[in-house]
């Protein structure tokens, strides 16, 4: 069989499992607008406009079903028809929908921002047909817009999970859902985000994303680091799970102490988006059980608590900027699944995530009515012609 094989020319081996199934989360489609049809100039006749493209949310759906969908990634607006005789007024050429899922950001090839797809049914002309021949155009159809979009999604979830590899990250989401991230030990186990759900007795749900860990550099993109940064840029928590004997990726890297990684994980994040600080932050200090674990917990504890003022122990090139403030901080083992310690934690997570969103929607409420609109006036300026509908 493996001669067989090879004398074919196939190779034995088949894709890791994760490439042939992998997540997609960007996908280019080249959009055209029909085009408009012609006038007719003896009787003034106007030309049918040719039709536009809109993307419409729907939930169930992912970026590979949109990709299976459309052959060559191409689509067209059907094109106006030609005003004649018997129809002076040509027919509006049909418009197409591309359905996508919801938590899209809609960039165009010069990755300028053309709207965000959040919430189901939410829709955004990406590309416009173009407008039917008339006097004015010298009876001659104009051709349809035509340009490559990105759809580009990012996770949307409460909780956004942050750590170096071999953290715990993906143990805390086993734990606290009913998800089932593959946990090993050794690093980039997680090579692609995974969503759990946080199940409150009250019914209430909070969604957490486990992320591939995160490694010097991210901001660089080294490692997996900057495609996957992107998937927390829309938590409403950053929640930092970090090794309290600290980390060393690789003998390439030197071995980080815990306080060290904590720091360049802030750092990444910063210069990465810096606004992503201005989330609120809860840090794990995980893997208690560990020998000498309390000591070093009772010699960083005041630090973690206050890292701005002890910033000047550290090497420059690993200070952030603009230093993290927790609004939690935990010290546990997250294989003992301590319930009392993962229900503290638990709640922790809701309070804050209750704090957050009464916080945004009191200065949502109380933006004056000449803030909105010059929000308004910028987010139109980004978006050009497309508009969300
Ligand atoms: N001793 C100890 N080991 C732990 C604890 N929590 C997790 N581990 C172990 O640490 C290793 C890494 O755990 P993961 O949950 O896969 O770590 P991760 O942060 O998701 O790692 P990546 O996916 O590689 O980024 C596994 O062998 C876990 O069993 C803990 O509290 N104590
Ligand atoms: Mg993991």
């Amino acid at each position: 069989m493996v001669i067989l094989t090879r004398i074919l020319g196939y190779s034995t081996k088949l894709p890791r499992k994760y490439k042939r199934q992998g997540l997609i989360d960007s996908l280019r489609i080249h959009v055209m607008g029909g085009n408009g049809g012609s006038g007719l100039p003896t009787y003034g006749g106007i030309g049918g406009a040719g039709g536009n493209i809109y993307v419409t949310a729907k939930e169930g759906l992912t970026l590979r079903h949109v990709k299976n969908k459309i052959k060559d990634m191409k689509i067209k607006g059907g094109d106006g028809s030609n005003s004649t005789k018997n129809g002076l007024i040509g027919m509006a050429g049909t418009d197409v929908n591309i359905d996508i899922p919801p938590g899209i950001t809609v960039y165009d090839e010069n990755r300028i921002k053309l709207g965000e797809i959040d919430s189901e049914n939410a829709k955004l002309m990406v590309a416009k047909g173009g407008e039917g021949g008339c006097e004015r155009s010298g009876y001659c159809g104009l051709k349809g817009e035509r340009r490559t979009i990105v759809l580009d999604l990012q996770l949307l979830a409460d909780v956004g999970l942050i750590g170096f590899p071999n953290a715990g990250k993906s143990t805390f989401l086993r734990t606290i859902s009913h998800a089932k991230p593959k946990i090993a030990n050794y690093p980039f186990t997680t090579i692609k985000p995974q969503i759990g759900i946080i199940k409150y007795k009250d019914y209430r749900q909070i969604s957490v994303a486990d992320l591939p860990g995160l490694i010097e550099g991210a901001h660089m993109n080294k490692g997996m680091g900057h495609k996957f940064l992107k998937h927390i840029e829309r938590t409403k928590l950053l929640l930092f799970i970090v090794d309290i004997q600290g980390c060393q990726i690789s003998l390439k890297y030197e071995h980080r102490s815990c306080l060290e990684t904590v720091l360049l994980l802030n750092k990444e994040i910063e210069l990465y988006k810096r606004d992503m600080l201005d989330k609120p932050a809860m840090i794990i200090v995980n893997k208690m059980d560990t020998e000498g674990a309390n000591k070093i917990y009772n010699e960083i504890k005041l630090k973690l608590n206050n890292l701005s003022e002890f910033l000047s122990e550290f090497d420059k090139s690993i200070q952030p900027k603009k230093v993290l403030q927790f609004d939690g901080i935990f010290a546990t083992s997250l294989i003992s699944t301590n319930t009392t310690e993962i229900t503290e934690i638990k709640n922790r997570i809701r309070y804050i995530i209750d704090k957050y969103e009464e916080k945004r929607s009191f200065t949502q409420n109380t933006d004056s009515y000449e803030d909105r609109l010059y929000a308004k006036l910028r987010r139109q300026e980004q978006q050009h012609a497309p508009t969300l509908i």
